[in-house]
């Protein structure tokens, strides 16, 4: 379908089996960390990046489960089946069991792999949750939120520690001793801990997967620059805790020498939600793109990234090569040396690619992302649909309003948050061609109309609607996406089409 350019010539040199910590953060907007000039308060995180390299053109995907998985496969939404957008805390499917998750190839060559934070990748069956995936502990929860102090979602408590044991039992003990407790501190005392306890010689996977600063906007205990207030200021506390987080992160990583032979790549699984629901209701910004959450515009796809590692050879710029959330596995595939055919367990066709060489040494590699993908007849093989096995797993089936669907139906099928559209993004193009969710622009230092946010929102309306046509835009010099000029470059749009 796409050809994916793979003609980089190999000069960085490639760690071998480093230690790898990915840190996720949730809905986080493009513009909300210091180094883009946010006024929210991100030390850390502005440290690591600017002692890194700042990866400008990261792309993911609209929400939460069609990234992670996406992440976790390194294969695109459509092929997984998770282009129809998130999995709902009642529905009754997962990311395929045939799918190799990066725990998964991690573990297979020796990696110690530890899950934390949020999972959202499925758990209808105990076979789709993250222990039974390839990590050795996960601490967390499998939904795609929850309430930061009540860890539960709708009437289903979610905060599971999961492991095996000595004698090689599956055990899963829920948390609730731990309630009340503020869920992003609890996810990095576990990281730290994990940190200080690991020993030195084997290769090490954390993945830390922060809620912060998905909805329900629970700020943290104590906040001293924004106590808690409206929404926005919240929703900056929120960010600002996970800051610290990062922080306490880095701090055990060096006190432990970790750190030299450590790549730490942090990524936004999506943009900042940008819904008008009963007014302005503004957290997050993604200033200065169009869009944010489940739209297939820049604001919703191109996530705040960024990699620090003593590791890489140059450091201290902003990369604008082109990735994708679907690189991480082929790049870290390659570092831990997986030779996928020595396993039983088939590796299916990864759509990322190796991108060690491009960050660490800023060499083009990719020329296109394919976001979405329009005739769905092509990919319905990629739904699996099971038996409901929820009850298993703890959860309440009868949460009042929420409809079981069944993605077997055709209608359902369609039923893609981002609308149903070709996106690709080739060269310095994008093109969107079919059905597809409006958004319009986040203004300049959006303030959420909090008056400690100095600015003003007026002028631009954040609407959501669904449209029909071929939107073409020229990013080099449009990157927020408001001149369409697929009548003027036809022929791109061909080009484009025929990809
Ligand atoms: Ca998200």
């Amino acid at each position: 379908m796409i050809a994916i350019s793979r003609n980089v010539a190999r000069k960085t040199p490639r760690p071998r089996r480093p230690n790898i910590v990915f840190i996720v953060a949730d809905d986080l907007g493009f513009q909300d960390v210091g180094f883009r000039g946010s006024n929210i308060l991100t030390p850390n995180i502005d440290r690591l990046a600017s002692k890194g390299v700042i990866l400008e053109n990261h792309y993911v995907m609209p929400t939460c489960s069609p990234s992670r998985t996406s992440l976790m496969t390194g294969r695109y939404a459509i092929r997984t089946g998770f282009w129809k957008g998130n999995i709902k805390p009642t529905e009754e499917w997962g990311l395929r069991l045939n799918e190799t998750t990066m725990a998964e190839m991690l573990k297979r060559n020796g990696y110690a792999t530890h899950g934390i934070g949020k999972w959202h990748c499925g758990m209808y069956t105990w076979d789709h949750t993250p222990v039974k995936r390839g990590f050795d502990t996960f601490f967390g929860l499998y939904l795609g939120a929850q309430d930061y102090y009540k860890h539960n979602r709708a009437r289903g408590y979610d905060l599971r520690d999961v492991y095996y044991n000595n004698q090689g039992q599956f055990v899963e003990t829920m948390r609730e001793d731990l309630r009340g407790q503020y869920n992003t501190d609890l996810f990095t005392d576990r990281a730290v801990r994990i940190l200080r306890e690991h020993p030195q010689s084997t290769p090490l996977f954390l993945y830390l997967a922060y809620t912060a600063p998905h909805w329900p906007y629970n700020p943290p205990p104590s906040t001293k620059r924004f106590p808690p207030g409206s929404t926005r200021q919240k929703y900056a506390a929120i960010v600002s805790r996970m800051d610290q987080g990062v922080g306490r992160v880095v701090e055990v990583l060096k006190q432990r020498s970790l750190m030299e032979n450590t790549i730490i790549v942090f990524m936004s699984d999506n943009g900042a939600v940008m819904r008008f629901v009963g007014g302005p209701n503004f957290r997050g910004s993604n200033y200065p793109l169009r869009g944010g959450k489940q739209s297939l515009f820049e604001g919703g796809v191109r996530a705040v990234s960024f990699v620090s590692s003593p590791l890489l050879q140059k450091t201290g710029y902003v990369n604008k090569n082109l990735h994708h959330v679907t690189d991480w596995y082929a790049t870290f595939q390659k570092m831990a040396g997986d030779q996928p055919t020595q396993h039983s367990k088939p590796q299916l066709p990864i759509d990322g690619v190796d991108i060690w060489d491009s960050v660490s040494s800023n060499l083009p590699c990719r020329e296109e992302v394919l976001m979405n993908f329009r005739d769905h007849s092509k990919i319905q093989d990629s739904i699996q649909h099971e038996t409901s096995q929820l009850d298993r797993l703890g959860f309440n089936l009868n949460i009042t309003g929420v409809i079981m669907l069944d993605y077997s139906q055709e209608d359902n099928i369609h039923d893609n948050e981002s609308g149903d559209v070709f996106v690709l993004r080739w060269k310095n193009w994008k093109l969107f061609h079919g059905t597809f969710l409006v958004q319009s622009w986040t203004s300049a230092n959006n303030n959420g109309g909090d008056s400690n946010f100095r600015s003003s929102t007026s002028g631009e309306l954040h609407r959501t609607a669904l449209a029909t046509g071929t939107l073409l835009f020229d990013l080099e010099t449009d990157p927020r996406e408001e001149v369409n000029v697929a009548d003027k470059k036809s022929g791109i749009v061909n080009v484009m089409l025929d990809i």
